[in-house]
């Protein structure tokens, strides 16, 4: 059977804001995953959008195309262009989960959820000529599970072709998150085997991992096996975990100690009041700053994710949240305007006061104001957020945060990482134009290299909670 496997571009793809180095980091891992399932003799075809022009005049038997919500329309139109010439399309992914009647219009069948389960249980029903209309996961495991067609992934297109997920979901519960959507009707948080997540890391080609993992630290017991396991294997890594997650007891010195060398932390808020309004129960009452010094003095890098738009920001808080980031030495912040995507609680929360202003799904990207604000204008919203993306990346923050870091290797590497992912822009584009961006893999391994910095253990353990925590 002909299979086609597409991943359309997000529709930032034609925005002003579009970043081709952004957009060439990752491979399609889903998709690889499900193509997993597929029989030898199959023919397949996978193509992703953002690193490559799609072929569309071609004539599969099957086409499975991932949604996401700001690619939810090219993904309709490329549905349907394909159904109309007799295709059989599937459809799945978040945005499919989250909304699926609007999805079920413009395909055969749709999936809710990971398709894991329910993928291979609709390979069966097609071959035998009797696909469901609709295929919703409902058991959730990781064991047992086809190797991931890595083959299909042309690793030359990506600067990091070694992304893994080796748990789903998260343990957590916040108000503005897909993952209670995505995994409603079963667990929403499970793992790998850590036997087979070790024989995944393996099978890799280089040194360099990234995690994809919502919170690689999620599961204690797992981890901590997980990094014995990898002690040897001579890799570096980066990943996501929480405050909370960094702070307790001491996995993220046996991460460390297994090659983490950079990590993102959802700090999101400053404000009790937005977090108990997101439920991020696990940052309150928590020190940011002493989770920052403990990465640092383990000689890990800091990608901090903040929110903005939450009903207790005023129009201070985006200085105030660039300077905390110049002033802690976070190496890159990755800023959000609040979005309400459709199936998590704060969408229906915002919907049942009337303060969802439009639905077209293309402006959920974390960029637009999407719904009613209330302390703060809507264009003080966009303005504030425009404007702190600029400032935490002018030369001046970037060296002023640098030469925050007491160990000369780190201030240097800092410098490298932040400035070289976002002050580089047309380097990158000839990279990826040349089809060289592979060759840069091992300049980010050396800025990954390891640190050898002795903390100063008495001055984290002293340092007060930030004053804007309860
Ligand atoms: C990698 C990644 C990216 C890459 C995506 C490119 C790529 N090649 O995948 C890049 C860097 C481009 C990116 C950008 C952004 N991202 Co992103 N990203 C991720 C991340 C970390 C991993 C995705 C992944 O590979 N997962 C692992 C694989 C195995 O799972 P999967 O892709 O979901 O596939 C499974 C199922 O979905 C299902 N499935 C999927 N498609 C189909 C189709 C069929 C037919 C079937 C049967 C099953 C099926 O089966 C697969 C196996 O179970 C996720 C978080 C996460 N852990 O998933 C966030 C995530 C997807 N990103 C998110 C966000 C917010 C963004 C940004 C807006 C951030 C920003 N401010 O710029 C942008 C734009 C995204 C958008 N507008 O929709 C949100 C999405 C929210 C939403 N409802 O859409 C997520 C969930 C993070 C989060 N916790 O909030 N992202
Ligand atoms: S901790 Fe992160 S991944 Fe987990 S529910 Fe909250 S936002 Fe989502």
């Amino acid at each position: 059977m002909k299979v086609k496997l597409i991943l359309p571009a997000l529709a930032e793809a034609e925005s002003p804001f579009w970043r081709p180095i952004k957009y060439s980091l990752f491979p399609p891992l889903g998709l690889a995953t499900l193509a997993a399932f597929l029989g030898p003799d199959d023919d397949i075809d996978l193509q992703d959008q953002h690193v490559e022009k799609l072929n569309l005049d071609d004539q599969p038997d099957l086409v499975i195309i991932q949604v996401y919500i700001t690619n939810a329309y090219r993904s309709y139109q490329i549905a349907d262009l394909y159904r109309a010439k007799g295709c059989y399309v599937i459809l799945g992914g978040l945005h499919v989960t989250s909304l699926p009647k609007e999805a079920s219009k413009h395909a055969d069948s749709i999936f809710l959820g990971p398709g894991e389960e329910t993928f291979p249980q609709f390979l069966k029903d097609f071959k035998n000529k009797v696909p469901k209309k609709v295929y919703s996961s409902s058991i959730r495991t990781l064991t047992k599970l086809p190797p991931i067609r890595r083959d299909l992934i042309k690793r030359y297109k990506y600067l990091v072709p070694n992304s893994i997920v080796v748990t789903r979901g998260c343990p957590h519960h916040c108000s503005f998150c897909y993952k209670d959507a995505f995994f409603q009707g079963g667990k929403s948080f499970y793992t790998q085997l850590v036997d087979d997540a070790l024989a995944e890391i393996d099978r890799l080609p280089g040194k360099h991992l990234y995690f994809l993992d919502d919170h690689l630290l999620g599961n204690a017991k797992f981890a901590s096996e997980l990094f014995e396991g990898m002690k040897g294997m001579n890799r570096v890594f980066q990943g996501a975990s929480t405050v909370d997650a960094i702070l307790r007891g001491n996995l993220i010195e046996k991460a460390a100690e297994a090659g983490l060398r950079s990590v993102f932390v959802g700090f999101e808020t400053f404000s009790p009041q937005n977090l108990k309004q997101s439920n991020k129960k696990q940052n309150l009452k928590k020190d940011y700053e002493a989770a920052v010094k403990r990465l640092h003095s383990l000689g890990i890098m800091v990608n901090g994710s903040f929110v903005f738009g939450l009903d207790d920001d005023d129009k201070d808080v985006f200085k105030r949240t660039v300077d905390w980031g110049v002033q802690n030495a976070i190496t890159t912040s990755t800023y959000h305007v609040l979005t309400p995507y459709p199936g998590t609680k704060l969408f229906k929360d915002m919907e049942q006061q009337n303060r969802i202003i439009t639905k077209n799904w293309d402006l959920y990207d974390t960029r637009n104001v999407v719904y009613k604000t209330t302390n703060l204008s809507a264009t003080q919203l966009k303005e504030g957020y425009n404007w702190a993306y600029k400032e935490f990346y002018k030369w001046s923050n970037i060296f002023e945060a640098s030469f925050n870091h007491e160990s000369h290797k780190h201030k240097l590497k800092h410098l490298l990482y932040s400035g070289g992912w976002k002050k580089f822009e047309p380097l990158w584009n000839f990279l990826i134009k040349t089809k060289n961006l592979n060759n840069m893999l091992p300049l980010l391994e050396s800025i990954l290299s390891k640190v050898n910095y002795k903390p100063n253990l008495i001055e984290i353990n002293s340092k007060s909670p930030l004053k804007t925590q309860m």
